[in-house]
This record gives structure tokens, C-alpha cells and sequence, in this order.
């Protein structure tokens, strides 16, 4: 990319997310896109940080040691001070950049905010729910839209670009986040609350009834529809890729083994500091332990519910 770099990446994990992050980290890269990024860390270990800032413009924001989910530190992160940017995108760390995706990063139009909407609306957003959504943000702006912007759907925001005029909307969505998720929410899952998706229904909340919110981009460009060959892939199902493989995951391999590579050709890791799941020597078992990710995962979330790690 030759021109000017306008967009700041900014991201997070928890120290289970810090393999992702430098996955993320190390794809843009690999793909020749050099633009500054800002990773939210919390309880990351010494040398994992040592590795992120060892692949170049890297600032680590030390995140508080709380049970609080990283996913709500995500308003708080992009409006940052870190951010001197014209624009600044955020992207979850459990994803990698396929190919240069600079051309993603900048939004067509500054009115508006680049996020993905759901189509169809997640099974989640009851009526009963978008009336609390509205209520709640009338309480937080003084007013609300009588009908929401997005009609019965809501966004999902793993990939979001937005002008930093926007950082007053940032703050109202931080401001919210902390007025309706419970400081002791953990994952960002929360299936019997109003806001589901944690940070992502508050965020979903303002877009579709805040008066003064940006509106969202007709055109999404990030997921393939326009270059198949240059997209923000998001693995999102659990365990993640560095945890285990699992059936929705296998579809990642070659887009995770190449930036692995990347990461050992440049010795910014040995394979030998590799989780298991990604060292290509262990393929065979990583293959066939797949039909026992579910049950695997189930086991990993009752150990974090039991010892908090
Ligand atoms: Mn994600």
C-alpha cells in the first residue's frame, strides 16, 4: 500500500486471547499492511507482549486484571489517545486479515460507521427487547428515534471502521455499556439479558435508536462480497483455532498456517513456544480430536467458571 495510512487497528484479548491478537497482528504484516495498532491487554503474560511489539507499531494499553468481559473495553479502546488517526478500526482477536485488506479500512463515507448487519435478525432480538433497547437509550440521550434505523435487525461488530468525528457516539456507547452490562459479565454471550451480545447489542442499542448515531454503511465490504481474495476472516465459533480445531474451524487452516509460518520465518516465535494446535506437526492429532471440541469446550468453560482462569 502506497498511500498515506489513515486508520489505526485497535483490538483486545484476555491472556486466552493473546495467541489470537498476535495471529491478527502478525496477518497484517504478512500482507504488507503497516498500520498502527493498539492492543487491549489483560493479564497477558510478559513474553506474549514482547511478541506482539516485536512485529512493529504496536501499542499494548494494559487493561485492568477484572472479571468484566474485554469485549466491553471495546468503545473505551477506540477512542483512546492511542488513536491519532483519521479513522480507526476495530477487529476482534480471533481473526485474521486474508491478503491486503488497507483498501477495508477507510469507510466511503465519514457520515457513516462500516458494520456488518445481521441479516437474518439474530432469534434474540425480541420486540420485547429493542422496547428496552429504546427505552434505554432515551434514558442515556434524553431522546430516541420512535422506530429503530435498522427495522428488526441489529449489527454484528467482530470488523467496525469509523471516523474519529465520531468520538463523541464512542463515548455514548462506553457510557452505555457501563450503564446496562453488570460489572461482574464475564463472556460477551449473555442470552437471557436485553443486550445478548454484551458490547455489541449496546452498540446495535444506539445505532438503531440514538438520533445522533452515524448510519450504517449499505456497503460491507470486508467479508469477501467485493475481493474474494482480500477479507477479515472472523473465526468466531469456540474453541478458537489456538485452543482446538473444531467443524466450523477447518475451513480456517489455510489461512491460519500461513500466518504461523510468517511468525516463525520472521522469529518473532519458535515453534516450539506454539500451542499445539498450531504447529502443523501436530496436524493429524489436531484433525482428529475435532468430534471432541464441543465436549472440550463445555470442560474449558466449567474449569474457567470454577478456578476464574
Ligand atoms: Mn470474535
Amino acid at each position: 500500500m502506497h498511500d498515506e495510512i489513515k486508520t489505526t487497528v485497535v483490538t483486545a484479548g484476555d491472556k486466552a486471547f493473546a495467541w489470537g491478537t498476535l495471529l491478527l497482528v502478525a496477518s497484517m504484516r504478512k500482507n504488507g499492511m503497516r498500520h498502527p495498532i493498539v492492543v487491549g491487554a489483560m493479564d497477558w503474560a510478559g513474553d506474549m507482549k514482547a511478541r506482539a511489539r516485536a512485529m512493529g507499531g504496536v501499542t499494548i494499553r494494559e487493561l485492568p486484571s477484572s472479571r468484566q468481559c474485554v469485549a466491553c473495553q471495546k468503545p473505551m479502546l477506540m477512542g483512546c489517545d492511542d488513536v491519532q488517526t483519521e479513522w480507526v478500526c476495530w477487529a476482534d482477536s480471533d481473526a485474521a486479515f486474508v491478503g491486503d485488506c488497507s483498501e477495508w479500512l477507510v469507510g466511503d463515507d465519514p457520515d457513516e460507521i462500516v458494520v456488518r448487519t445481521y441479516s437474518p435478525p439474530p432469534p434474540l432480538l425480541t420486540a420485547e427487547r429493542l422496547a428496552v433497547w429504546r427505552r434505554d437509550v432515551e434514558a442515556l440521550c434524553g431522546k430516541a428515534l420512535p422506530e429503530s434505523r435498522l427495522g428488526d435487525t441489529t449489527v454484528n461488530n467482530p470488523f467496525i471502521v469509523l471516523h474519529r468525528r465520531w468520538r463523541p457516539f464512542l463515548e455514548r456507547w462506553r457510557v452505555q455499556t457501563e450503564r446496562v452490562i453488570a460489572p461482574d459479565v464475564v463472556t460477551p454471550w449473555q442470552k437471557d439479558s436485553a443486550y445478548f451480545q454484551t458490547d455489541e447489542s449496546v452498540l446495535g442499542s444506539l445505532l438503531c435508536f440514538d438520533p445522533d448515531a452515524p448510519k450504517v454503511t449499505a456497503n460491507y465490504k470486508a467479508n469477501g462480497s467485493v475481493d474474494k481474495t482480500r477479507y477479515f476472516a472472523h473465526f468466531a465459533y469456540n474453541p478458537k483455532p489456538w485452543q482446538m480445531w473444531n467443524a466450523h474451524s477447518l475451513k480456517w487452516r489455510d489461512v491460519v498456517f500461513p500466518v504461523v509460518d510468517w511468525m516463525v520465518e520472521k522469529g518473532i516465535v519458535g515453534r516450539g513456544d506454539l500451542p499445539i494446535p498450531l504447529r502443523r506437526s501436530w496436524w493429524w492429532a489436531s484433525r482428529a480430536a475435532v468430534p471432541l471440541a464441543p465436549w472440550a469446550w463445555r470442560a474449558m468453560k466449567l474449569k474457567k467458571k470454577i478456578f476464574g482462569a
